[in-house]
């Protein structure tokens, strides 16, 4: 039997990705965001893979419970909708933006994942992908709460497998570093050209490679779990340490 993944943010980037390369694999998707058009406009496109969409957004914890809560026989989550919004220093950061990606990034993927795992509980079997991000360990100047927010997701991964011990599903938090999508558009809040600027002359990570990352995960032997994976493009790295001199 096909098995199923539920994609969260499959209207975009990384989420789409996955929702097309995991039906050309043969999967079953429901896919989750809340621009309910490109869910349908993905329904046309993959049509037979597409079990279900759900127009949702991940900060209502209502709608997430109502929606998800009762889903049955899932084999994938992946936490993967998420978003940083500016990258302006802590003391200047407009503070409704900082609690967006708290309860997008943190809230939402706990709702999520709350709301799927007892029918993974239930069944003994399941996986859980989270999306976090270099960001999550590398710190950088205006990385302040979204780093943050990733860090969570780094930490939640790993306190999950230890509560998860003996019930048969997996978890794994991918850390991707740069990558092509509309990631920096919802950053710089539409400025296409700044959003540009941050791939231009460099080779970036696609949404494609994230999408043939998060199918290796899920198709180890069922014995084995991938904690967690970095991955970054070629053409980015760290820096030595910033010394201020007066
Ligand atoms: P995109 O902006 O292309 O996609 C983000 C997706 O998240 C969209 O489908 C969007 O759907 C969804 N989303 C955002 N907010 C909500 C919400 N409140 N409820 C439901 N869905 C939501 O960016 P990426 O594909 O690059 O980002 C995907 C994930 O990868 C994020 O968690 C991001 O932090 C992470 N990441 C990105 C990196 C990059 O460089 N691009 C690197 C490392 C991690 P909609 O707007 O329709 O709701
Ligand atoms: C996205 C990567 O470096 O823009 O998570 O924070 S970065």
């Amino acid at each position: 039997m096909a098995k199923t993944i539920l994609i969260t943010g499959a209207t975009s980037g990384f989420g789409k990705a996955c929702a097309e390369y995991f039906a050309a694999q043969g999967w079953q998707l429901i896919l989750t965001g809340r621009r309910a058009e490109r869910l349908e406009q993905l329904n046309a496109q993959l049509e037979t893979a597409v079990r279900q969409i759900i127009p949702l957004d991940v900060r209502d914890r209502e709608q997430v419970f109502e929606q998800l809560g009762s889903l049955d026989n899932i084999d994938v989550l992946l936490n993967n909708a998420g978003l940083a919004l500016g990258l302006e220093p802590s003391w200047k950061v407009n503070i409704d933006d900082w609690e967006t990606m708290v309860d997008t990034n943190i809230k939402g993927l706990m709702y999520c994942t709350r709301a799927l795992l007892p029918q993974m509980i239930k069944r003994d079997s399941g996986h859980i992908v989270n999306i976090g991000s270099t960001a999550g360990s590398w710190p950088y100047p205006g990385g302040n709460a979204y780093g943050g927010t990733k860090a969570f997701v780094q930490q939640f991964s790993r306190n999950l497998r230890a509560d998860l011990l003996g019930h048969n599903v997996r978890v794994t938090n991918l850390a991707p570093g740069m990558a092509e999508s509309e990631f920096s558009e919802v950053r710089f809040k539409g400025d296409v050209e700044q959003a540009a600027k941050v791939y231009q002359g460099t080779e970036a990570l696609l949404p494609q490679d994230i999408a043939e990352a998060v199918f290796w995960i899920v198709n180890r032997p069922a014995h084995v779990n991938i904690n967690a994976i970095e991955m970054m493009p070629v053409d980015q790295a760290w820096g030595p340490f910033s010394i201020n001199r007066d």
